[in-house]
């Protein structure tokens, strides 16, 4: 399995262009998939939507914002062919609309990946859904897509199936789809305008042709759009995932976001293109930038009020398995799942859920509490860096974080609004140096990094760079210790003790990190 490890940050910050805010019209929540109050988002709560709708959400880490701490998701590669060409893509690797560039997936036959999903969800009781995001393109690949979820449907009834497609192929398959109860679709879409489409898709390969050009950006983007809407219609959730490409659909993802809301998508996701100049592919080549974090937060802000917002993405691999921060694919190979001795048992794992949902409750408890002891609001808003190892709680080490989460906190909230990978600081007992500026970078729009523990150096050079290291909330959970955090730091900003600054960009991180 060759894996692309980036070892370093190349932080390229550029000043913001300011894009222009328009915002999309709303229709109100609950409608068509829970769609349209721009508060509900990928952080909705049960009263944003209708039960039904609650009830395909609440434990599918994508779906929800809030699940994603505390379930994981895996995905099968049986789907090695793809119908299009995307400009951020090389072949050699996998489908990079839904997983990063430079990482490849050891292929699967439909068998080998429904005795995986069953290996993992005896091991893993906590991971409830099962999407197939290539290599490819599940559509481009419709018997062995089809004949996995068929048999999963069977064998593993409790498992939420889950699918990713260009979109290319979806109107033939919609009723496919249907069939095998598969409830969440996803459909990367990155325009809806085809002269904006010809700079990213070169061909695609549709009726038996291939088709270059505008006239192939035209016709993908009818098929996305037809597929969108049938899929609506019958009640079935779909996401969308777009790629931001800095000047080329930047801007034109707000039409986006509207075209798809209005088709009753019912989340869309937002994602920053990776283009390093080692994963071969055209815009890598040709040295196309992705965004800053402050330019995709900007976009995504941009976009509230229309479809709702994901921001928990983690552009996961075709073969990942775990939280949607981690990674643990590299304890499922087909020769470790063949020596395990798999009992897929139903009641053990909704014990577990169970467990996990008591936890869930906590944590809201916890956030409104905090809300609720918050001065009156003063408009001060701050981003703060969080290290986390699940569990919606603040129980990493600074050191021993490959991720920090970045939730955005005020009197009146506190939302999960990114993540920042980075490498490990701690490299088996002691500090690296050298990866220290760039974790600087990654985090440098935030004002303070809330962690289970941090040791001397880094703590000073975090200080030295206008970050407040914290531990002080360790094990906490996420939303309370910030709101407390913001409220002694608003506190101390009161006394005279600190001053309020403005912070800087950020970056985010290029390639693809490997498995822990
Ligand atoms: Fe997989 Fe995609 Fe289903 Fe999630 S991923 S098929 S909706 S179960 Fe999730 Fe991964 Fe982002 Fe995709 S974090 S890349 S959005
Ligand atoms: Fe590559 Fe996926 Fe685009 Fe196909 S749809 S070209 S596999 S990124």
């Amino acid at each position: 399995m060759a894996i692309v490890f980036e070892s370093s940050v190349t932080p390229k910050l550029k000043p913001l262009s300011g894009i222009k805010v328009e915002v999309a019209a709303s229709s109100g929540c609950g409608t068509a998939g829970g769609a349209g109050k721009s508060s509900c988002g990928s952080s909705a709560e049960p009263a944003d939507m209708p039960p039904e709708i609650w009830e395909k959400v609440k434990n599918h880490p994508c779906y929800s914002e809030e699940a994603h701490h505390h379930y994981a998701r895996m995905h099968v590669a049986v789907a090695p062919a793809c119908n299009i060409q995307c400009n951020y893509c090389n072949r050699k690797y996998d489908c990079s609309n839904e997983s990063r560039p430079g990482v490849v997936s050891q292929k699967l036959t439909p068998d080998q990946a429904v005795k995986k999903v069953l290996a993992v969800a005896s091991e893993i009781p906590q991971m409830t859904v099962l999407g197939i995001a290539g290599p490819g393109d599940a559509l481009a690949n419709p018997a062995k897509t089809f004949e996995t979820f068929r048999q999963l449907q069977e064998k593993a009834p409790d498992i939420k199936l889950c699918l990713s497609t260009n979109g290319l192929a979806l109107p033939d398959y919609v009723e496919e789809i249907c069939k095998y109860n598969i409830d969440h679709v996803t459909i990367t879409i990155n325009m809806v305008d085809p002269d904006v489409g010809a700079k990213i898709y070169p061909w695609i390969f549709f009726n038996h042709k291939r088709i270059y050009g505008r006239e192939a950006a035209e016709i993908l983007t009818e098929r996305q759009m037809l597929g969108l809407e049938m899929l609506t219609q019958r009640g079935v959730l779909t996401k969308v995932n777009s790629v931001l490409i800095p000047g080329i659909n930047d801007t034109h993802l707000i039409e986006v976001n509207r075209a798809v809301k209005a088709r009753g998508a019912f989340l869309h996701n937002i994602m920053p293109l990776i283009s390093e100049a080692e994963h071969g592919t055209v815009f890598g080549l040709s040295g196309q930038r992705g965004p800053s974090a402050q330019e995709l937060k900007e976009v995504q802000d941009a976009c509230m009020g229309g479809a709702n917002l994901m921001r928990h993405c983690r552009q996961c691999r075709a073969d990942a398995v775990g939280l949607l921060g981690e990674d643990r694919s590299h304890e499922f190979t087909l020769e470790q799942v063949d020596k395990m001795e798999v009992v897929y048992d139903l009641e053990k794992r909704r014990a577990y859920q169970q467990k996990v949902e008591t936890e869930r409750a906590a944590q809201a408890a916890a956030k409104q509490s905090a809300l609720s002891e918050q001065q009156a609001d003063d408009g001060m808003t701050v981003l703060v860096a969080v290290a986390t190892k699940g569990q919606g709680k603040v129980n990493e080490h600074f050191g021993h974080a490959h991720e920090f989460q970045i939730y955005e906190v005020s009197a009146t909230h506190a939302a999960f609004v990114g993540h920042r990978r980075v490498d490990h600081y701690c490299q088996g007992g002691w500090g690296e140096d050298d990866v220290l500026p760039s974790i600087v970078t990654a985090i440098n729009d935030c004002h303070a990094v809330l962690v289970a523990k941090i040791g001397g150096c880094p703590r000073d050079e975090l200080k030295a760079a206008g970050i407040e290291p914290v531990e002080k909330y360790a094990h906490e959970f996420i939303e309370k210790a910030a709101l407390s955090w913001f409220a002694d730091y608003r506190a101390r900003v009161a006394r005279g003790e600190i001053s309020h600054l403005p912070r800087g960009d950020a970056a985010i991180r290029q390639g693809a990190y490997l498995a822990a």
